[in-house]
């Protein structure tokens, strides 16, 4: 069924990033339209139908650009309003780079000893929630239905339904839910789970972190859970709690890479590779210190250590695009991953050979999905990651079904693709050069059949399934108050 066909009343997006971002350059103005499973989703959905986005407003000309807060998008056909939430830099530090990405993000991670709080940041995290319900209160016609997302929002559910009981409202949580001892530790977890449960639909990556967070709830909250079910009664309502794994359009990067431009562009990389004899292998993340870069750099060192015959042959193009450089540590762990870089290129580069060749910016979608398409292997060594796309995409893009996947077993990818891509243990180095080497060595038959399988897979369960299936739980949720 097409996805409009389910949405049954006025819709509302709730994100912390907005779609589009207006900047000043050189010359005037430019609209970028920003990219990510969630926007690519949910910008077509609402063209189509209408309705509203409410987001921080974060482009330097989004003020001059919006009429009372208010921008009509796409620019060049205006089918929907985006609404736009300024923040003060105070706020922008307090909400965004300190509470959320310095506080929730690691703690969610499970990466304890980089979480930092405060109350006064929590304060700052509060009040910019508040700030999003308030203004979704007052945009969201009568029975709207409310898709909100991710840890920047936990409280906004329980702000709105309080102005506005008449609302339905799926909030879903993109990122790993922590096991019990470890969620304890952040000072304000009981708001958090009270902030979350004002949603009529919870959604996660995964059945485990469904399993979390209905534990944290039932052992802090003291609220009867049915596992069965996934429900939680909570203040007379029922919580529907459901794992949404989200994925990718296969078939739109299927045609991305068989456009004729792109697949010039992989011919050109694929020429290069093999005039020189070289395997690529290839990664992709934003420098994050959960995306196990590091750990990654000493297992490629492992293995041009203990399979020296790879010398000269197998090339390693690392894409690393700088993240959250707002936040010191970032920018800090950013330097830390060319050190290391640069210590494994000193030990093994020969006269015109280097194992590691590192992008430090980004591409634009195609010619990465190209890149995907042309590479030998792909890397994703996570220590912990909600789904990663990037596995996704790299099978999605094979078509010519030549490469293989080394995938980290601590990835939400990993539930569905762990039996044709090859497991990693990201703390491993050794584990991993040689399932690498064990990787590199299986035959283009089998190579094939892996790639054919994980497709087959992804073409079943895309990113308008998780879509469907969100709307569709949400649909029961509103109808059971009818
Ligand atoms: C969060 C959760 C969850 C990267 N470099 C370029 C580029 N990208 C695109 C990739 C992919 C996306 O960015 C990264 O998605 P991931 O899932 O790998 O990682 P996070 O950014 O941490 O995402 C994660 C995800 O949300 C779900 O949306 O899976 O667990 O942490 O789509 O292709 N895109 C372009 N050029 C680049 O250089 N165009």
């Amino acid at each position: 069924m097409a996805i409009k066909q389910l949405i049954e009343a006025p819709l509302v997006v709730v994100t912390n990033r907005e779609p589009y971002i207006d900047e000043r350059v050189a010359g005037g103005i430019r609209t970028i339209q920003t990219a990510g499973g969630v926007v690519s989703a949910l910008d077509p959905l609402l063209q189509e139908i209408g309705g509203n986005w409410v987001a921080w407003g974060s482009g330097n000309a989004d003020i001059e650009m919006s009429s009372g807060g208010q921008r009509q998008v796409p620019p060049e056909r205006p089918r929907y309003t985006l609404n736009r939430i300024t923040l003060s830099p105070e706020e922008v530090q307090g909400y965004y780079a300190k509470y959320s990405n310095q506080g929730l993000w690691p703690l969610s991670h499970m990466l304890i000893e980089r979480a930092q709080f405060s109350r006064r940041a929590w304060q700052t995290y509060r009040s910019v929630n508040q700030k999003f319900a308030k203004r979704v209160s007052a945009v969201s016609p009568p029975g709207a239905w409310v898709f909100s997302h991710d840890y920047q929002l936990a409280l906004f559910p329980a702000f709105v339904r309080k102005t506005r009981p008449d609302v339905t409202i799926a909030h879903f949580w993109h990122i790993p839910w922590p096991p019990l001892p470890i969620f304890r530790l952040c000072p304000q977890h009981q708001e958090i789970l009270r902030g979350l449960l004002g949603a009529d639909v919870l959604g996660f990556q995964s059945e485990q972190d469904v399993e979390y967070f209905l534990n944290a709830v039932e052992r802090t909250l003291k609220t009867t859970v049915n596992r069965e079910t996934g429900r939680i009664d909570w203040q007379g309502r029922s919580v529907h709690v459901k794992s949404f794994p989200i994925s990718v359009d296969v078939n739109a990067i299927e045609a991305m890479v068989e456009s004729p431009r792109i697949r010039r562009w992989v011919r050109g990389i694929r020429r290069h590779v093999d005039r020189r004899d070289q395997i690529l292998g290839i990664s992709v993340d934003r420098a994050d210190y959960t995306k196990g870069l590091l750990p990654r750099l000493d297992a490629m060192k492992e293995f041009y250590t203990l399979y020296p015959q790879y010398r000269e042959h197998v090339t390693y193009l690392q894409i690393v695009v700088p993240s959250r450089t707002e936040v010191a540590e970032y920018r800090r762990f950013y330097e830390q991953v060319e050190k290391k870089t640069q210590e494994v290129n000193q030990r093994f580069a020969t006269n015109g050979w280097k194992p590691i060749i590192t992008l430090p910016h980004s591409l634009d979608r195609p010619r990465l999905m190209g890149l995907f398409r042309a590479a030998d292997f792909a890397v994703v060594s996570s220590l912990v990651d909600g789904m990663n796309l990037v596995a996704k995409e790299f099978v999605a893009a094979q078509v010519d079904k030549r490469g293989v996947l080394l995938l980290s077993e601590t990835t939400g990818a990993a539930n569905e693709l762990e039996h044709e891509s090859f497991p990693i243990n990201p703390l491993d180095p050794e584990g991993f050069a040689n399932t690498l080497h064990e990787a590199l060595s299986i035959s283009a038959d089998e190579r094939a059949d892996r790639i054919s399988a994980m497709r087959k897979h992804l073409e079943e369960h895309t990113i308008y399934d998780w879509m469907a299936d969100i709307f569709l739980t949400l649909k029961m949720a509103a109808q059971s108050y009818v």
